[in-house]
């Protein structure tokens, strides 16, 4: 089972909308599998936006991530990172979907609520970065997982 690394954004947790995004994501079907509220430091979000830096955007987007608590969570379910990222929305908010998290919520691309991991080698190494092998509870049996997903083991 694919699993995908989330980050509501410091905006999502200052505006209230964690449990409408955690929410949305849930119904859609994702399991979670670890779940955290946390301060990330400048040392972390560098490693999590490397390859970023040096474009202009760079030092706002580390400034605007460190800048309030953060839930970061590892999702888990079938093709879990596009289910993700299809239910997140475009990266620009205005050019998001509506129905989408950030077609529904934001406006402004420094304040687009909520980071999906964009492959599963970027959601392997973020989950890595984020919660280590031993904080992740991918084990626990969701009973109703025969409603959602066609092969239940
Ligand atoms: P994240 O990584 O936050 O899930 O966003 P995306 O995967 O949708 O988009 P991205 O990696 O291209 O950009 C990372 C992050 O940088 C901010 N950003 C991006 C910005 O502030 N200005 C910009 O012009 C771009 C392209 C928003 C998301």
């Amino acid at each position: 089972m694919e699993q995908t690394l989330v980050i509501i954004k410091p905006d999502g947790v200052q505006r209230g909308l964690v449990g409408d995004i955690i929410g949305r994501l849930e119904r859609r079907g994702l399991k979670i599998v670890a779940l955290e509220l946390r301060q990330m430091d400048r040392s972390l979000a560098e490693r999590h936006y490397g390859e970023h830096q040096g474009k202009p955007f760079y030092a706002g987007l580390v400034d605007y991530i460190v800048s309030g608590p953060v839930v970061t969570m590892v999702l888990e379910g079938p093709r879990a990172v596009e289910a993700t990222r299809a239910t997140i929305g475009a990266t620009r908010p205005v050019e998001s979907a509506p129905g989408t998290i950030r077609g529904d919520l934001g406006l402004e691309v420094g304040r687009n609520l909520i980071h999906g991991s964009d492959s599963t080698e970027s959601a392997a190494r973020e989950v890595a970065l984020f919660f280590g092998g031993e904080r992740v509870h991918s084990g626990w049996r969701r009973d109703v997982d025969r409603w959602v997903l066609e092969i239940v083991s």
